[in-house]
């Protein structure tokens, strides 16, 4: 029986944990007023530099407009979002996009840009 209420204290701890972490994403999203969707939408930017995006994993929530960026910080880099039809490049630097499913989308590089082209991926982590 003691056993039963650890495991639901665990449970309840990393519940509590995963929410404290999903709210800096929003607190980052701070809405100017007037302005509708690209304003509330959660920012998320992705820095690339030669051969890689400045992390693994970007986390949004379903359900709530993302405001995508690209930054190239080193080389010229392409990205595309798989499945959710978002590209973007130096062209058209920022999508907004509202993502329906939670799920995990693959971004890769869009232009062959040396070397390490190929490793250049990173995952956008839709979140219930
Ligand atoms: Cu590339």
């Amino acid at each position: 029986m003691k056993k039963l209420w650890i495991c639901t204290g665990l449970i309840a701890l990393i519940l509590g944990l995963s929410a404290c972490g999903t709210k800096t994403g929003e607190s980052a999203a701070s809405a100017s007023p007037g302005t509708q969707d690209a304003a509330n939408a959660q920012k998320v930017t992705i820095v690339a530099s030669n051969w890689k995006f400045d992390k693994a994993e970007y986390r949004v929530k379903k359900g709530q407009p993302v405001s995508l960026t690209l930054k190239n910080e080193q080389g010229v880099h392409g990205l595309e979002v798989e499945k959710l039809n978002v590209k973007l490049d130096n062209k058209t630097k920022t999508k907004v996009f509202t993502p329906d499913k939670a799920g995990r989308y693959n971004i890769v590089c869009t232009i062959p840009c040396g070397t390490d082209h190929l490793k250049m991926k990173a995952v956008l982590v839709v979140e219930e």
